[in-house]
């Protein structure tokens, strides 16, 4: 009888360890809520359903149709008040204002985790804003780094450069302004760099100021489009100032729209950020998150493809062209 009550005792002790593991049900409810309906986004999607998929999880994306805090809490909000989600996987908006929103988000129970763009200075261990599970997502002042040592290399290391980007205090774009200009002022002494503009997600905003760029500065050597829409307008404003190849232009992100211009030699590099692997491994770190793992890194860089004329064919490259079917 004793032994009895013994091995049930353990049992119940095990159970409870486990349980006590799981910080949530075993199979959790995500939200998914990018910043804007555009190709990079829509490639990390199909991330996300692939692992959701694979680990028979339900997901529900909301994706804000134009960028900016105002568009992005309300939706946010509408998630928090379904009641049924146990984790989000969000790219803020703005580092800052989305703290309020997303804190919220937590205090009703909700996990967060932010790919591509973070929360204040990146730093969930040490800095400000801590209650992220994880970022996941380039390390854009590298990217930044990157993209002007290339624009640098193609005007032949001297003359005057432009930096067309989105918002201010977005995360991935602020550190790529940032990685560019400080190569240029380390490495280039004579290289002058001008803006940013902020063409807030707009091409048609980015193409109308760079040509008032290209008109104002008639000795402009390169532009560096920050992300999607900045090297789309970018790259269309130096083909119809009749510059293409004159004016070089480097593209962060790689759309079909971005290799057909590197293709015709109007822009000369494209870095391809992964956001397939960041919405897989989101959906992966929040069913990690909810079968206790308690050791998931609180910072992933998933690293770039660096694109241009000599490699764009090899296919171990031109597989992180952002790829969207029927697109
Ligand atoms: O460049 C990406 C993303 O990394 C950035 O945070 C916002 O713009 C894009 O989505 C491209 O449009």
């Amino acid at each position: 009888m004793l032994r009895k009550i013994a091995l049930v005792g353990v049992a119940a002790g095990l159970a409870l360890a486990v349980a006590s593991q799981g910080v949530h049900a075993a199979k959790p409810k995500i939200g998914f809520l990018p910043g804007v309906v555009d190709p990079f986004y829509q490639v990390m999607q199909i991330g996300v359903e692939a692992a959701a998929k694979e680990l028979g999880l339900e997901v529900v994306t909301q994706i804000p149709p134009t960028w900016g805090v105002d568009v992005q809490t309300p939706i946010l909000d509408s998630l928090v008040a379904r009641g049924d989600l146990n984790y989000i996987i969000t790219a803020p908006t703005d580092k800052d204002q989305m703290v309020g929103p997303l804190q919220a988000a937590v205090d009703h129970g909700i996990k967060v985790i932010t790919v591509d763009t973070f929360l204040g200075n990146g730093d969930y261990v040490s800095g400000q804003v801590k209650f992220p599970l994880s970022y996941i997502g380039s390390d854009n002042v590298e990217g930044g780094r990157i993209a002007c040592r290339g624009l640098a290399k193609a005007i032949g290391g001297k003359g005057l450069i432009y930096i067309n980007s989105t918002n201010p205090n977005v995360s991935s774009v602020e550190g790529r302004e940032k990685g560019c200009k400080e190569v240029i002022a380390n490495e280039y002494k004579d290289i002058k760099v001008l803006g940013p503009d902020y063409n807030l997600d707009d091409a048609n905003k980015a193409v109308q100021q760079t040509a008032a760029m290209l008109q104002t500065h008639p000795d402009l050597g390169g532009v560096f489009g920050t992300n999607v829409f900045s090297a789309q307008g970018a790259g269309t404003a130096v083909i119809n100032a009749g510059l293409g190849g004159h004016v070089q232009v480097v593209a962060y992100d790689a759309t079909k729209q971005a290799i057909e211009m590197l293709n015709k030699g109007v822009v000369s590099l494209v870095l391809a950020q992964k956001p397939f692997d960041m919405g897989y491994l989101g959906v992966e770190f929040a069913s990690a998150d909810a079968a206790g793992v308690t050791s998931l890194p609180r910072r992933v860089e998933t690293g770039f493809a660096i694109i241009d004329k000599d490699n764009v064919k090899d296919p171990n490259v031109s597989r992180f062209i952002y790829q969207v079917p029927g697109k």
